[in-house]
């Protein structure tokens, strides 16, 4: 079915993996990307119809082998290469998917999408990912990302997204259940829009994704980056109801016919599910 203005499409898709989990202390989404490929993104992509292509991972070291006073370092070069590829995938005209790794990974994904032309940037999240070092409790850079897009942070994480020119009523966050006190403080000064769970719980998902996703589209393209602790979030309680997963998943669906849409699905840990849990995956 197609509609008057609105194009399908096509392709190509570009995958990206970036086994990244130095920006948390949990382990384990260094497999996420591997886990997403064994679920059958390729396969599943290809079957709507768009041609996709898995351009592999990108190389990042081993944990173990980054002593704690380098990560910050280590993050920024990782992002600076990940921006490069993503910024060369968008310009070759695919949509560029990212698969995370530690939402660290956005500030590079972003940057990269940015860079190629201007977007919005919906960030679906169970936490506000808008720390500082001067705001954090734990000094993560997980926690920090979408405050360092907007330009709030560590020096050499800014410099990978330098000049990007994303504004706060540009962003959308969807999903919140849980932000820091002064993460919250340092939110509402900045002026980002946040859909909570419990906006999505009274007024309904679908209402909730479509006054996003109308937030964040002015400039005719999105990014969306998904941190799969929305689904799943031991350290807050609950998760997105299935069918609330539903109806976003069919809104972004939406944004990808529509829009074209280079996103990040991080944080997947699958090593962190107990065999008698298949739902405790996200950190
Ligand atoms: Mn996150």
């Amino acid at each position: 079915m197609s509609q008057p203005g609105l194009r399908t499409l096509r392709g190509p898709v570009h995958i990206l993996g970036v086994p990244l989990d130095i920006g948390q202390t949990v382990r384990g989404t260094d497999v996420g990307p591997a886990a997403i490929r064994y679920a059958g993104l390729l396969r599943r992509v290809r079957e709507l119809g768009i041609n996709a292509e898995d351009l592999g991972n990108l190389e990042v070291p081993l944990s173990s082998a980054v002593d704690a006073s380098q990560i910050v370092a280590t993050i920024a070069e990782v992002c600076e290469r990940l921006r490069d590829r993503v910024e060369a995938s968008v310009r070759s005209g695919a949509v560029a998917i990212t698969l995370g790794g530690d939402h660290s990974v956005a500030i590079g994904s972003v940057a990269g999408t940015l860079r190629a032309a201007p977007a919005g940037l919906l960030w679906i999240d169970a936490h506000g990912d808008f720390n500082t070092p001067e705001t954090s409790p734990s000094g993560n850079v997980h926690g920090m990302p979408l405050a360092v897009l907007l330009g709030h942070g560590d020096s050499r994480l800014l410099r990978v997204c330098e000049g990007i020119g994303l504004e706060p009523h540009q962003v959308a966050l969807v999903g919140i259940r849980q932000l820091d006190a002064r993460e919250r403080e340092h939110l509402g000064k900045a002026g980002v829009h946040v859909f909570t769970m419990r906006d999505i719980d009274e007024r309904g998902m679908g209402t909730v994704a479509h006054e996003a996703i109308e937030r964040v589209s002015s400039a005719g393209r999105v990014h969306v980056s998904l941190d799969i602790d929305v689904l799943e979030c031991p350290d807050c309680g609950g998760r997105l109801r299935f069918v609330a997963a539903i109806l976003l998943s069919s809104a972004i669906r939406g944004i990808l016919r529509h829009l074209g849409l280079p996103s990040d699905p991080v944080q997947l840990a699958p090593a962190r599910a107990p065999p008698e849990r298949d739902d405790a995956w996200a950190c």
